[in-house]
C-alpha cells in the first residue's frame, strides 16, 4: 500500500539545503548502487560532521523518512528511495541529487531503477514482463490498519455479512446455494432441495425451532431426523435436540440480521471439512530418525503435530454434528527408494497417535525412471508436475473421493496444492514455515548469481503462484507477515520486487489481503508438559539422561563433561546451521566468567566429525564448535551432545534441565517461530529467545520469559548471568519465570486452539470463494498463464541426474 507521508520531504530538503547537497553529492559519487538505511546514515556522519548541526539536519522529516527507509537506490543523479512507514505501508519517490527536486514514483519505476544496477537493457525494455496480481483482484476487498493484517477471518465474515444482507429473499441467493451444495459423498446434509428459497428456508427454520422446543434436550437426532426431514433438514445440524435448536436458531438469526459473531459461530458447526490432504513434499518425511538430515526439521514435527490436532478436532465436530462419517487425513510426501535407514521408501504409514491419518509417499517419477535419492529442496522443481499428477490418482485411490481441503506446506508443497487444488475446485490453505527470498541478501535482484545453486527463478516464481491461487495463507506470527516496526514480514518482502531478465513483480501479495491469518503451532502437550507434573514423566529415560549429562567419558554421543553438578544447566538444541547460532551462545558463555561460575552449558546439535557431514554450513559449525571449546577451555563447564531425534526423551531432557532449574536458550540470529521455544516453556523451563523473528512474539520480555539481541553478545549472557543471581537471591523467581512461561502457552500456543482456526478458516473461506466464484476464475486463469509461459520454462533448465543409476527403471 501506498502513502504520501514522504509530501514533506522538499520543504525539509530546502530547509537544510547546504548539508542535504552535500550529502546527495556523495551518494551519488561512487555511482550505481544500492543504499541500505545504515549505509545512508554513515555517509552522512561522514559529511555533516558537526554533531550539532547533524541533529539539526536529522531531526523533523528528513530524519523520520531516514530512519524510515529500508534502502535507497543510487542511480546518478537520481537517489530513489522506498521507504516503509509503518508495516505494509511503503512509499517510493526520487531525489535529483542537484537541483534536490523530489518526485513520487510507482513500484514500477523504483523497481526500475533497482535494474538499472544489474541490467540495464531489461530496465529499459518497454516489453519487460511485469507481473501484476493486485490487477487481477477487482472484488476483494482489503484492510487498511496494520493492526488488523493477519486476522483474515474476522475481516471475511464482516465482508460476508454485508454481502448477505444485499442478498434478497426470493431471488438467487449464493449462501443458499453453497448451503444446498453441501454433501459428504453425494447425500446431502444440513437442507435438501425443497429449501430452496430463503422464504422456504425461514419458515421451516421457525417450525423446526418450536418442534425441537417440545423434545427433551438430550433426545438422540436419530429420534426426530423424520419430522425434521419433512420440514426438509438433512443431518448434519447437531446430535441431539439441544445442539439442533441451538444450530437452527444461529441460521435463523443470520438470515434475520447477519452479523460476524452469529456467521462465525454458525460457520464453526457447518460439516463441510472430512477429507484432508496435506502436501509436505521435501526433506526425509518420516516419524522416526529423520530429524537432522537434510532439509529435515521442525516442519516435520509440525506438520505431524498438526495432523493429530486436527485429526482430533475434526471426530469432535463431526460427533457434535450427529454424523457417523469417518474423516480421512493424508500427508503427501515424497517416497524416496533410497531411504538412508528411515521409512521414507514406505508407501502408506499410519500417523501415530491417530486413527484415520496417514503418510502416503508418491515417488518422483520421471522419463528415466523413478528417482532413486534424497533431492534437495533447491533442486526439487522438475519433478512437481508430474508428482501433482501421481499424487492425485493416489489420493483418489485412498480417500475414495476429492478432499474438501487441501494445505501446502513449503513452496514446493504449496505449488503442489494450487495445482491440485485448482485442478480439483477444492478450498486451499498454504504454510511457508520460512520463505527463502528474505533468507538471502538481494536473492531477487542478484538471482542469475544464485540461481545455478539455489534456482531462486523457479521458487520465488511458484511462492507466487501459491500465495496468490491460495484461499488462505497461515501464518505461524505476524511478523511472518508483516514484519515489525523496523524491518518488513517474510511476506510483506514479496509486495514488490524485481528480477531482472526474468520478470519484474510490481504487485505480488498484498498483506493487506483477509487471507491472511495466524494460527500459532503448539508442542504436544502428552509429550511436552511441565516438569512438575512428577507422574506423568518419562522416568524410564533418567539413567540414560543422568549419563548423557553427566558422565565423564567422551564418545561418539557426546564430549565435554560437567564437573560441578550442583551448577544449573543452561540448555540450548537445534540443527547446527548457521543462522541457529550455538557456536555463537557457546563464545558469550565462554567470554562471560559470571556465568560460567553460576550455570553449566549443554548443547544437542549436529555431531562431531566435520568430514561426516554433507552440508558445507554445518561442517564449518562442527569446527568452530572444537576451536571454542579449546579456546575457552570449556571442558569441564560444557557438555556437547549429538543431534537428538527421540522426541519423549527430549522432552524428559528439558525437564531435567528445569530439575537443575537450568534456563533454555534459544540464540538464532533469525528464527522464523522456534519450536523449541515452546517445547522449553511447555516443559516449565524459563527460556531466552532470540529477539529476531517469531520468538518476539511468543515471550513478553520479564514475564513469561527473556528476548535476548544475538547481535549484542555481551548484553545477552549478562542477562542470563543477571536471572541466574536474582535466582539465588530470590527463591521464588525460578517457579515465577516458569509459570509465566507456561500461562502464555495455555493462553497462545496450544493444538487445540490452532486447529480450531484452521478449521474454521477451512469452513469461512470455503464459502468466501463460494461466493465469489467469478473473481476466483479471473484469478486463476492468470496463475495458469504465469505457471504455463514462466514456470514450467524455468524449471525445466533445473539439471536433474543424468545416470541410469539413479532411476529406478520399469525393467527392475
Ligand atoms: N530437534 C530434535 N533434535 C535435535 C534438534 C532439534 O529433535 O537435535 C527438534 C526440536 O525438538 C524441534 C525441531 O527439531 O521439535 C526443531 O524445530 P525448530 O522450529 O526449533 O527449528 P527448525 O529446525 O524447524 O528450523
Ligand atoms: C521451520 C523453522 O525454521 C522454524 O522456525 C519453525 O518453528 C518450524 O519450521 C515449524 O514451523
Amino acid at each position: 500500500m501506498a502513502s504520501t507521508s514522504s509530501n514533506g520531504m522538499p520543504d525539509a530538503l530546502r530547509r537544510s539545503r547546504f548539508h542535504m547537497k552535500k550529502c546527495f553529492s556523495r551518494f551519488t559519487e561512487k555511482g550505481r548502487r544500492l543504499m541500505k538505511y545504515r549505509d545512508l546514515k554513515e555517509e552522512i556522519e561522514r559529511t555533516v560532521e558537526d554533531k550539532h548541526e547533524r541533529t539539526k539536519v536529522l531531526e523533523g522529516t528528513i530524519g523520520d523518512i531516514l530512519s524510515s527507509t529500508q534502502e535507497a537506490v543510487v542511480v546518478p543523479p537520481y537517489v530513489a528511495f522506498a521507504v516503509r512507514h509503518h508495516p505494509g505501508f511503503w512509499d517510493y519517490f526520487k531525489v535529483h541529487a542537484e537541483n534536490l527536486s523530489v518526485d513520487g514514483i510507482t513500484a514500477s519505476e523504483y523497481l526500475k531503477f533497482k535494474e538499472m544496477i544489474v541490467d540495464e537493457k531489461w530496465a529499459h525494455d518497454e516489453n519487460a514482463l511485469e507481473l501484476d496480481f493486485g490487477a487481477v483482484d477487482y472484488t476483494t476487498p482489503h484492510l487498511t490498519l496494520s493492526s488488523s493484517i493477519g486476522k483474515g477471518v474476522d475481516y471475511i465474515l464482516k465482508f460476508m455479512t454485508s454481502k448477505f444482507r444485499e442478498n434478497n429473499l426470493e431471488g438467487s441467493n449464493p449462501f443458499l446455494d453453497y448451503l444446498l451444495d453441501l454433501n459428504h459423498q453425494g447425500t446431502n446434509l444440513m437442507i435438501n432441495e425443497s429449501l430452496n428459497t430463503v422464504a422456504k428456508l425461514q419458515t421451516s427454520l421457525k417450525m423446526a425451532e418450536v418442534y425441537l422446543s417440545a423434545l427433551p434436550k438430550d433426545m438422540n437426532y436419530q429420534d426426530f431426523e423424520p419430522k425434521l426431514r419433512e420440514l426438509g433438514f438433512e443431518r448434519g445440524w447437531g446430535d441431539n435436540a439441544e445442539r439442533t435448536k441451538e444450530t437452527i436458531t444461529m441460521l435463523s438469526e443470520i438470515l434475520q440480521a447477519p452479523d460476524p459473531s452469529n456467521t462465525g459461530a454458525f460457520f464453526s458447526r457447518l460439516p463441510v471439512t472430512f477429507n484432508i490432504v496435506i502436501f509436505s513434499i521435501h526433506g526425509y518425511f518420516g516419524q522416526a530418525d529423520v530429524l537432522g538430515l537434510p532439509d529435515t526439521g521442525g516442519q516435520v514435527v509440525y506438520i505431524l503435530d498438526q495432523v493429530r490436532a486436527m485429526e482430533e478436532e475434526l471426530l469432535s465436530r463431526i460427533r457434535l454434528q450427529g454424523l457417523t462419517v469417518k474423516p480421512k487425513i493424508l500427508v503427501v510426501t515424497r517416497l524416496i527408494p533410497d531411504a538412508q535407514g528411515t521409512n521414507c521408501n514406505l508407501e502408506m504409514e499410519p500417523v501415530t497417535n491417530t486413527r484415520h491419518s496417514h503418510i502416503l509417499r508418491v515417488p518422483f517419477n520421471t522419463d528415466k525412471g523413478i528417482l532413486r535419492q534424497w533431492v534437495s529442496r533447491f533442486d526439487i522443481y522438475p519433478y512437481l508436475e508430474r508428482f501433482a499428477i501421481d499424487a492425485t490418482a493416489k489420493i483418489f485411490k485412498v480417500m475414495g473421493c476429492k478432499p474438501d481441503l487441501i494445505i501446502g506446506n513449503y513452496t514446493d508443497g504449496n505449488l503442489v496444492a494450487s495445482l491440485t487444488a485448482s485442478r480439483l475446485g477444492v478450498t486451499q490453505g498454504t504454510i511457508a514455515h520460512a520463505l527463502e527470498k528474505t533468507k538471502y541478501e538481494s536473492s531477487d535482484l542478484k538471482w542469475k548469481e544464485f540461481d545455478p545453486k539455489y534456482h531462486f527463478s523457479c521458487q520465488f516464481t511458484a511462492d507466487m503462484i501459491a500465495m496468490n491461487s491460495a484461499d488462505f495463507i497461515i501464518a505461524s506470527t505476524y511478523q511472518e507477515i508483516a514484519g515489525s516496526k523496523n524491518w518488513p514480514g517474510q511476506y510483506e518482502s514479496h509486495s514488490a520486487f524485481t528480477m531482472p531478465g526474468l520478470h519484474r513483480v510490481v504487485s505480488g501479495i498484498n498483506v493487506f489481503d483477509p487471507k491472511f491469518n495466524i494460527a500459532a503451532p503448539g508442542a504436544e502437550d502428552s509429550v511436552y508438559f511441565p516438569c512438575t507434573e512428577k507422574q506423568k514423566r518419562f522416568s524410564s529415560f533418567h539413567h540414560a539422561i543422568e549419563e548423557l549429562l553427566y558422565s565423564r567419558v567422551e564418545n561418539d554421543d557426546h564430549i565435554g563433561f560437567l564437573a560441578d553438578k550442583r551448577k544449573p544447566i543452561i540448555f540450548t538444541m537445534a540443527r547446527l546451521d548457521r543462522v541457529k547460532n550455538i557456536t555463537g551462545l557457546t563464545e558469550w558463555y565462554g567470554n562471560n566468567k559470571r556465568l560460567r561460575n553460576l550455570v553449566n552449558l549443554v548443547v544437542v546439535g549436529g555431531f562431531f566429525d566435520p568430514s561426516k557431514s554433507q552440508d558445507r554450513e554445518e561442517m564449518e559449525e562442527i569446527k568452530k564448535m572444537h576451536t571454542l571449546i579449546q579456546k575457552y577451555q570449556l571442558k569441564g563447564q560444557m557438555r556437547w551432545i549429538k543431534a537428538q531425534t527421540d522426541r519423549y526423551r527430549n522432552s524428559e531432557l528439558y525437564r531435567c534441565i528445569a530439575d537443575t532449574k537450568g534456563a533454555f536458550v534459544q540464540p538464532a540470529l533469525y528464527e522464523a517461530f522456534g519450536l523449541t521455544v515452546i517445547e522449553a516453556m511447555n516443559c516449565g523451563l524459563p527460556t531466552f529467545a532470540t529477539n529476531q523473528g517469531g520468538p518476539a512474539e511468543i515471550i513478553v520480555d520479564g514475564v513469561s520469559g527473556y528476548l535476548i539481541d544475538p547481535r549484542r553478545g555481551d548484553e545477552s549472557s549478562n542477562k542470563i548471568a543477571d536471572f541466574f543471581e536474582k535466582c539465588k537471591a530470590d527463591k521464588g523467581y525460578w517457579a515465577k519465570v516458569s509459570q509465566g512461561g507456561l500461562q502464555r502457552i495455555y493462553e497462545c500456543y496450544t493444538w487445540k486452539i490452532y486447529a480450531n482456526k484452521v478449521l474454521n478458516m477451512g469452513s469461512v473461506y470455503g464459502c468466501w470463494r463460494h461466493l465469489n466464484k467469478d473473481q476466483k476464475i479471473a484469478k486463476q486463469r492468470y496463475l495458469e498463464l504465469i505457471y504455463n509461459v514462466q514456470f514450467r520454462k524455468l524449471a525445466k533448465n533445473v539439471a536433474v541426474p543424468d545416470e541410469e543409476k539413479y532411476y529406478i527403471t520399469s525393467t527392475e
